[in-house]
């Protein structure tokens, strides 16, 4: 009887380590520890023996099961180290290589994303989270809750896009700008709220300087002491930044936007793109005007803040020269290969936004 199962385990224990892939192993296995295998079968034949004789035998087959069972599990666990090891050796990428020439090599990333990246990457430093928000937006968060009532001459400046009416008879709009997300967030969450909301927005207008989708990015913080010394040293903060400038001159003319109460738009001196004398238009701000707060469910007597409203198109093309904005949206390579980015040229405002 001992001899049948030492050459039993002699036979499997050469199957094991003549077994080349997992697939061979686990057939192995199947083979000899399985309902039918070679192992279940030998102890089948347990009852067939004199009772005297029985225990011995049983610990003799169980001990074979334990090691074939080890000796299985010895050569999986080799065969896996191999099988990784080549994975390792053929799949090796060495990420230190410059980019092959091909597509990967020719393609750009468009300076408006380029520009995007760059602001995002400074506010982020300063504390703000970036929000998002739908393109197609009901009138409700677009215009009322932003302190511009039905009848509102605001309603007409934005040459809004309207939608087909819905089964409701409710018409949607394309956003007129991103405030609408800034909206949202005041509805679901409590303050301190600190956010960027970047995007595209539309307007039904089309000339040299207007095109009917364009990018902005408005920021708002939200706070119970936020004040106006706040909005004008994060926006300094930003155009010196942004411009890559140790100062900047700014420039706070009184305006007026009905969702904030004072407005102000912002120039900066133009010696912050080489140009010495003139002074840029770059944003719109103001206080946050307290029919926004309140609409948005906050108590306007607790909550102030500030927020603002910058065009990237046009900053973009401030700060790397591009003369016409129509191009940025006409899709021609050449363009793209002129004044694209690299890849590898991700934004940093420790490693330098541009260059
Ligand atoms: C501009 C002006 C601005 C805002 C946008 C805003 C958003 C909320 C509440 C109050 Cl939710 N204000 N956004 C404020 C002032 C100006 O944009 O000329 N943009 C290009």
């Amino acid at each position: 009887m001992t001899s049948n199962v030492d050459a039993l385990e002699a036979t499997l224990l050469a199957e094991i380590s003549a077994a080349g892939d997992l697939a061979a192993i686990e057939a192995v296995r199947v083979s000899a520890l399985g309902k039918k295998g070679r192992v279940s079968e030998l102890m089948s034949t347990l009852g067939a023996l004199p009772p005297d004789a029985r225990k011995a035998f049983g610990q003799t087959v169980n001990a074979l099961k334990d090691r074939v069972t080890a000796a299985l599990g010895e050569r999986k666990d080799a065969l896996e180290a191999a099988a990784l090891a080549q994975r390792l050796a053929t799949e090796r990428a060495d990420v230190t290589l410059p980019v092959r020439s091909g597509p990967e090599a020719r393609g750009r990333i468009h300076p408006v994303s380029q520009v995007l990246d760059e602001v995002i990457e400074i506010f982020a430093g300063l504390g703000f989270a970036v929000a998002e928000g739908p393109d197609i937006e009901t009138d409700d968060n677009n215009f009322t809750k932003l302190n511009i009532p039905a009848e509102h001459p605001a309603r007409q400046d934005h040459d809004t896009f309207y939608l087909a009416p819905g089964p409701d008879g409710v018409r949607k709009v394309l956003r007129t700008h991103t405030s609408p997300v800034q909206i949202r967030t005041m509805l679901a969450q409590k303050p301190p709220i600190r956010i960027i909301a970047p995007g595209r927005v539309y307007r039904c207008d089309s000339d040299q300087t207007h095109t009917p989708m364009f990018h902005q990015v408005e920021g708002l913080v939200i706070d119970e002491t936020t004040h106006m010394g706040h909005l004008k040293w994060t926006l300094e903060a930003f155009a010196k930044a942004f411009f890559e400038v140790d100062e900047v001159k700014m420039r706070f003319r009184a305006s007026h936007f009905p969702f904030t109460e004072p407005s102000m738009e912002v120039d900066i001196g133009a010696e912050a793109i080489g140009k010495p004398g003139q002074w840029l238009e770059i944003l719109g701000c103001g206080m946050v005007h307290p029919n926004v707060i309140a609409n948005c469910g906050l108590d306007p007597e607790r909550y102030q803040g500030f927020a603002f409203g910058v065009g990237l198109d046009r900053l973009t093309m401030l700060k790397y020269g591009i003369p016409d904005l129509r191009q940025f949206f006409a899709g021609d390579i050449r363009w793209l290969s002129h004044y694209g980015f690299s890849v590898l040229d991700v934004p940093t405002t420790g490693g330098g936004l541009s260059n």
